[in-house]
């Protein structure tokens, strides 16, 4: 019997919007943004006005936005804004991390790309910088729970500096440093020693590493490589000043929004969308302007990373 050859890889099906494919004509500096903080991040309309406000603002630094998201069984990378407003108001659209990601583009389906699965899509087109809000880690109770995101992971293995406001104060901040540390990840606060946490400047702890000056984050991401190491770097980066919320006002209120978490039984996926939604109401929507204010900040840094990127 002849042992039948593997099929070779399916191609690829990569779609860039017209901005970005002229941008990478021109070797012009692109920053890749994830589409689940629009899809489960942010309730309909201030999501779609956020992507597209976080969007302008990578513009106005001088670089192009890309955000990206699995339509229709493609990988789009750069959405026009038809696509943007459709995706933020569709209900019952999947969240993709790095399990999800192949099966739904298979199946020829639709998702929104979390972080993992952003710098997983922003690595194959070729752009090494993306900005979010905050990136996943280790859940409160995952001693018992496991629940750890898949974005330390990914961060290990995939060359895309990442720019965020550290990572979500629901989350077990020491616990994630430890294994964003355990896997390599280097975590590198901007402009200042203390981790932030995302609506806060400060968590209480503090990062393992810090610079001051995209150049010098832009030099590190290429050392990386030329240390034949894989993976790439997560930027943190506090939220403004004027839009923080002290971590005192907050820590009741994710206490609340945890249990009630727990009480319900959410699992999986649902945690992280379930407690940002819960905060949103206990925080009469400070929680979401915060968020606004700290994804256009980090818009701006992305920018400011990418072109001194493309500096070389
Ligand atoms: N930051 C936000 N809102 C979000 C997320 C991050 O301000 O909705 C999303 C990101 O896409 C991140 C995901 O990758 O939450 C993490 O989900 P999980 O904990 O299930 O891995
Ligand atoms: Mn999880």
């Amino acid at each position: 019997m002849t042992q039948s050859q593997p099929l070779p890889p399916l191609p690829l099906p990569l779609r860039f919007g017209e901005e970005v494919a002229a941008a990478r004509a021109d070797n012009a500096p692109i920053v890749a943004l994830e589409s689940t903080i629009i899809t489960h991040g942010m309730p309909w309309p201030q999501n779609v006005e956020t992507a597209q406000a976080v969007e302008d603002a990578v513009r106005e630094a001088g670089a192009v936005p890309a955000t990206i998201a699995v339509l229709a069984g493609e990988i789009h990378v750069g959405l026009d804004d038809a696509r943007l407003r459709a995706l933020g108001q569709a209900r019952g659209v999947a969240k993709l991390s790095r399990a999800d990601l192949a099966a739904c583009i298979a199946q020829g389906g639709t998702g929104a790309t979390t972080v993992a699965a952003t710098m997983i899509c922003a690595a194959r087109a070729g752009i090494a910088v993306f900005a979010t809000g905050g990136i996943g880690g280790v859940h409160r109770g995952a001693e018992e729970s496991f629940d750890i995101s898949a974005d330390p992971h990914e961060l290990a293995q995939t060359a895309v500096t990442v720019v965020a406001a550290g990572a979500k104060a629901i989350l077990d901040l020491p616990k994630t440093l430890e294994v964003l540390e355990t896997l390599g990840v280097p975590v590198i606060s901007f402009g200042q020693d203390a981790f932030p946490a995302f609506w806060s400047r400060e968590s209480g702890l503090r990062a393992p590493l810090r610079m001051d000056d995209p150049a010098m984050i832009a030099a590190a991401h290429h050392m990386r490589a030329a240390l034949g190491l894989p993976g790439g770097q997560l930027i943190a980066n506090p939220i403004p000043v004027a839009d923080e919320i002290p971590s005192a006002d907050l820590a009741p209120l994710i206490a609340m929004a945890q249990a009630e978490a727990s009480a319900q039984g959410i699992m999986g996926k649902a945690v992280t969308p379930f407690l940002l939604d819960r905060l949103f109401s206990l925080t009469k929507g400070r929680s979401l302007s915060a968020n606004i204010a700290l994804v256009l900040n980090n818009a701006r840094l992305g920018a400011a990373i990418a072109k001194a990127m493309t500096k070389g």
